[in-house]
């Protein structure tokens, strides 16, 4: 199995709820398991204009999909949980980012992994952080501790919410 990191996103509609439902269809999901799950963070929008305050998390998967197969999965529970892809940048029910997929590079016209802008985003980068045993090195090169160093993003508060409730 390869291990694949992915981030979750909310700003609208019970963004708490939507991760969870999110994180229910992902339990179900073929052939992939759930191994580690990132606290719940709340950071200030990246985006055009006022929007919400996000819920943030990060998963690290095992999973035997394709990278493509695992695309389609997250975007299909995405439409399940009412994402409409309107306005770049804009307000969203839920966001699933394939953040990495092994130490694979992928650049197509439908997928780049690693994520583009994963280096630069608090939000991901400190819930990676908190999941992952060992400095993270990116298929790049560059690794987690000297990425959060250089992080300029502000306004990331780790929560108290559980996103598993039992
Ligand atoms: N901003 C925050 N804080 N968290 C996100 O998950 C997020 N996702 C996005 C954009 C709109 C870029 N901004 C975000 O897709």
């Amino acid at each position: 199995m390869t291990p694949a990191y992915i981030g979750l996103g909310s700003n609208l509609c019970d963004p708490k709820n939507q991760l969870r439902k999110a994180l229910a269809a992902l339990e179900q999901l073929r052939d992939t398991r759930i191994e580690r799950i990132s606290s719940l963070y709340r950071s200030v929008a990246v985006g055009p204009g006022i929007q919400p305050n996000y819920l943030n998390a990060v998963l690290l998967l095992a999973t035997n999909l394709s990278p493509i197969a695992l695309l389609d999965a997250v975007q299909q529970i995405e439409l399940d949980q009412g994402r409409v892809r309107d306005i770049r940048w804009g307000a969203r029910t839920l966001d699933i980012d394939l953040l990495l997929y092994g130490d694979l590079q992928i650049d197509s016209l439908r997928l780049t992994v690693p994520h583009p802008r994963m280096q630069q985003r608090n939000f991901v980068l400190y819930p990676l952080r908190e999941i992952s045993d060992t400095n993270l090195v990116l298929p790049d090169g560059s690794d987690l501790d000297t990425l959060l160093q250089q992080c300029t993003d502000v306004d990331l508060i780790r929560t108290e919410y559980p996103l598993l409730v039992n």
